[in-house]
C-alpha cells in the first residue's frame, strides 16, 4: 500500500487516531510522523518535519514562532508549513507529495475515509448522508474545542467557565444519545466516521476523571460523573466501539481504570 495521507504531530493523540482508525477500516495507508508533545519543541514542523538538535535549531532562527494554542514558547515552523497549515496547528495532515495541508483532525480523517475504496465509512457517496455526517463531525468540533479549552484552563476554573463545558457537554452527548435510539450506529444503521470521532473525542474528554483531585480542590465535580448513567446508549456504543480490534490497535489501554 503506497502512502496517501500522511500526518506529523504530538504523539500518542486521539485526534491522530481518528484518522488511523479510519485508515485501518478503510485500508488506506496513514503515515504519522512525530514525538511526545514536551519535544515538539526540537522538531522542524514540515512535511518532512524531523527532529533536531540544538545547534541545528540555532541555524534556523528565522522559523522560530511562538506557540499559540497548547503550546508555550518557540515552536519552529517552515514557512511552507504555516503556507499549507495557515492555523499553524497539529495534527497537521498532507496529501502523500505535501503539495496540499488538510488541517483539523476531523477534516483529514475524512480526507482518509474520502481516499478509501470502502465508501461506508463516509456516506457511500450520498452527498445528504455525507452532510449528515459532516453534521455529526460538526457538532463534534464544537464539543471538543470547548473541552480543549477546559483541559489547557483545568487549574483555574470558574463557575462561568465551568457551566459553560457542562452545557457543551450535556449538548454533544444528549444529541449522540438521541442519535443512537434511532440507529445502531451515530448516523444511521452503519459504522461512519461521525462514530470514529465519537469514541476519539470523547474518550479524551473522560480522562478528565485523572484529573478529578485539581478539579474537586477548586470546588467542582467531574463533569462526566454520571456519564454511565445519564448517557447508557452513549457509554455502550463507546465501549463497544473502543473494544474492537480496529480501536484497540491504537488506543489500548487509554480507557483503563477510567471507564468499564
Ligand atoms: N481542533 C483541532 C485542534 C488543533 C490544535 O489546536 N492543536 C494545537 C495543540 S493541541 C496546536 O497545534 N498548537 C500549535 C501552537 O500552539 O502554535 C484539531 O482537531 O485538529
Amino acid at each position: 500500500m503506497s502512502e496517501k495521507i500522511r500526518i506529523f504531530s504530538y504523539l500518542p493523540n486521539p485526534r491522530v487516531w481518528k484518522s488511523l482508525i479510519t485508515g485501518r477500516l478503510g485500508r488506506v495507508k496513514v503515515k504519522v510522523l512525530g514525538d511526545k508533545p514536551k519535544n515538539l519543541v526540537d522538531w522542524l514542523w514540515d512535511f518532512d518535519a524531523e527532529k533536531l538538535s540544538n545547534l541545528e535549531l540555532d541555524d534556523i532562527k528565522h522559523f522560530e514562532r511562538q506557540g499559540k494554542r497548547g503550546f508555550k514558547g518557540s515552536l519552529y515552523k517552515t514557512d511552507s508549513f504555516l503556507e499549507k497549515h495557515p492555523f499553524g496547528t497539529v495534527p497537521a495532515g498532507f496529501n502523500n507529495d505535501g503539495s496540499i495541508g488538510i488541517f483539523e483532525s476531523n477534516s483529514i480523517m475524512r480526507a482518509v475515509a474520502r481516499s478509501s475504496n470502502v465508501t461506508s465509512l463516509y456516506g457511500d457517496n450520498d452527498p445528504y448522508l455525507q452532510s449528515r455526517i459532516d453534521s455529526f463531525l460538526d457538532a463534534n468540533l464544537v464539543f471538543s474545542r470547548e473541552f480543549q479549552v477546559y483541559v489547557l484552563e483545568l487549574k483555574s476554573l470558574n463557575d462561568q467557565f465551568y457551566n459553560r463545558m457542562k452545557a457543551a457537554y450535556s449538548f454533544y452527548i444528549g444529541g449522540i444519545e438521541n442519535a443512537l435510539s434511532t440507529g445502531k450506529f451515530i448516523s444511521g444503521s452503519y459504522l461512519t466516521i461521525a462514530d470514529i470521532s465519537f469514541v476519539c473525542d470523547v474518550a479524551q474528554f473522560l480522562r478528565e476523571r485523572d484529573r478529578r483531585t485539581i478539579i474537586n480542590e477548586q470546588g467542582y465535580e467531574i463533569i462526566s460523573k454520571n456519564f454511565e448513567k445519564d448517557f447508557p446508549k452513549s457509554h455502550k456504543h463507546l465501549m463497544n466501539l473502543y473494544n474492537k480490534d480496529d480501536f484497540q490497535k491504537f488506543m489500548k489501554g487509554y480507557l483503563d481504570g477510567i471507564l468499564t
